[in-house]
């Protein structure tokens, strides 16, 4: 019989699955439940409820518990073996609260299959929207535990991160400075991915490492709740809170619910599940420290594996615990895509591969010219006021531009990824930009690394998978190793292996540190002003 596992991600604007057969090496099954299309009754745009106010996002847990419904009759139907899984595991969308009331406990633990999950859900919220990761709406929270904390550099070292707006810490707070009443009612707060997990599990499920990390509220060491950061945030918080856990961990058998109603294994497990970023670090292979995901897309994302915790005294990254063991961190770097496709258009070059044509009439290091290319507020380093600035740039050479655009957004991602304290050995690329050689090429340069590019749809909803069966194997007595149990599913593309040119490699190395006195003069200007 095939050894199959379930992986599922809940993201902000859809519920996909993906199945593997463990013995194959083989994701046999891909489907996703678009939220707006699906369930058009929530009034969801990708995903988001409308609200006035445009800093609050809020999305609905019924919506998320509706998918579900709708994902698992569409695998029935589609004649997914659903009797030979073997456990599920899964990711959510990071930082978003689910807020449950003293009823929520019992609908759990006897989910009706003649009933959908939503109507068994009915009357268990103490609040019946849930802030997701695009609300930017607690300034003056994060303000305030910040404060209470001893500052950015003590906030990120206690927690991992800064005080986010979109953590869940901050949006706490500002549900029990606003509703009080409603606050005082909730007997359990979730986050998605524990929320959905315990949906699985017919009981309140954990939270885990990598997604407890995102709330301002874990001690990002101890891997437990921060007793500072609690008291920080809200009275009678802890008592709210699940246990914390390691990702994958086996918190029982599948409710009878999927049993009944869509011939789930009775004997599959349900464990811990992650968030959204962590579950791709496994979907994308990152097993060992020092190897490097860089995606790049709308914003760059620079994603990386570390053993030893170190955290960013600037508060600009972000570190999670990462369900393989160790950490990992997350930097968003806001104008990616979005910013090399203004340079593209504002010379007029019709195409990515034209653009890279440009790029490569350009010297590498660009005869010194840098750009610092905040077409948009950036996120790292911080800029609120967005602006282009050039250094010995000639604004009309379109070959220099589109080099200079890259060189920066690279040179940006090694400076502002020293703090981590691991030099990538291993960079794999991925993103719609990833098929662009010449890009990939600065990359290499700049880090001095070889990159190689890799093609995983799904990742985070493969990484699940992949946690489900490290969890079914820990439970069987087994001692997987992860680097085996990922061999065949997140393999580079072959053949794409980039290699840094020494020549330029030193370039940069020279360059790299014109770029940190013009970032650093820029952003001091800018404070000022
Ligand atoms: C990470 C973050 C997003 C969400 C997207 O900090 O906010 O990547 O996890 O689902």
């Amino acid at each position: 019989m095939a050894q199959l596992f379930l992986g599922l991600d809940s993201s902000t604007q859809s519920l996909s699955a993906v199945v593997i057969d463990l013995d194959r090496r083989k994701v046999v099954y891909e489907k996703s439940v678009n939220f707006d299309q699906a369930l058009p009754q929530y009034g969801t745009r990708n995903g988001v409820l409308p609200h006035p106010d445009p800093l609050v996002k809020h999305s609905s847990p019924l919506l998320w518990a509706g998918a579900l419904d709708l994902l698992f009759a569409a695998m029935k139907k589609d004649g997914v073996a659903l009797g030979q899984i073997l456990a599920v595991s899964g990711s959510g969308q990071q930082h978003g609260s689910v807020y449950l009331n003293e009823h929520a406990a019992g609908a759990l633990a006897k989910l009706n299959p003649q009933k959908s999950l939503v109507q068994n859900l009915d009357g268990v919220f103490s609040r019946p929207t849930s802030p997701i990761w695009m609300d930017s709406s607690t300034a003056a929270q994060c303000a305030e535990i910040r404060q209470q904390l001893g500052g950015i550099k003590a906030t990120a070292e206690a927690t991992g991160s800064d005080a986010f707006e979109r953590f869940t810490g901050p949006q706490i707070r500002k549900f029990y400075q606003t509703e009080p009443e409603a606050y005082a009612q909730t007997a359990g707060i979730a986050l998605v991915s524990s929320f959905m997990a315990s949906l699985l599990a017919g009981k309140t499920a954990p939270i885990d490492h990598g997604d407890g990390a995102g709330m301002n509220l874990m001690d990002i060491r101890k891997k437990s709740w921060h007793a500072g950061a609690l008291k920080a945030t809200a009275p009678d918080l802890k008592k709210k809170l699940p246990a914390l856990a390691a990702s994958g961990t086996v918190i029982g058998k599948v409710s009878a619910y999927f049993v009944r109603k869509f011939s789930l294994n009775p004997e599959a497990l349900a464990t811990v599940w992650t968030g959204d970023n962590p579950a791709s670090v496994i979907g994308l292979g990152l097993i060992h420290p020092g190897q490097v995901a860089i995606s790049l897309g709308t914003s760059d994302t620079y994603f990386g594996s570390m053993q030893k915790c170190q955290t960013d005294a600037h508060g600009e990254g972000h570190v999670f615990g990462s369900p393989t063991g160790g950490y990992m961190t997350l930097i968003c770097f806001k104008n990616g895509s979005l910013a090399r496709e203004k340079i593209r258009e504002a010379y007029g070059i019709r195409d990515w591969k034209k653009f890279g044509a440009a790029l490569k009439a350009a010297p590498p290091g660009n005869r010194g010219g840098i750009l610092l290319p905040w077409f948009e507020a950036e996120i790292v380093p911080r800029v609120n006021q967005p602006g282009i600035h050039r250094f010995d740039l000639d604004e009309k050479d379109a070959a220099a531009n589109c080099r200079a655009i890259v060189e920066a957004q690279m040179m940006s991602m090694r400076l502002h990824s020293q703090w981590m304290k691991v030099a990538p050995d291993r960079i794999f690329a991925t993103g719609g930009a990833s098929q662009d050689t010449p890009i990939l090429q600065v990359m290499a340069d700049v880090m001095n690394c070889r990159v190689e590019r890799i093609e995983v749809s799904k990742s985070a909803a493969l990484g699940a998978a992949l946690q489900a069966a490290h969890g079914w194997l820990v439970q069987a007595g087994r001692k997987p190793k992860w680097e085996k149990l990922v061999t065949g599913f997140t393999n580079p593309v072959p053949n794409s292996e980039i290699r840094p040119d020494p020549k330029a490699a030193k370039v940069y190395d020279q360059l790299i540190k014109k770029y940190v006195r013009w970032e650093r003069e820029v952003l001091s200007h800018l404070a000022e002003t």
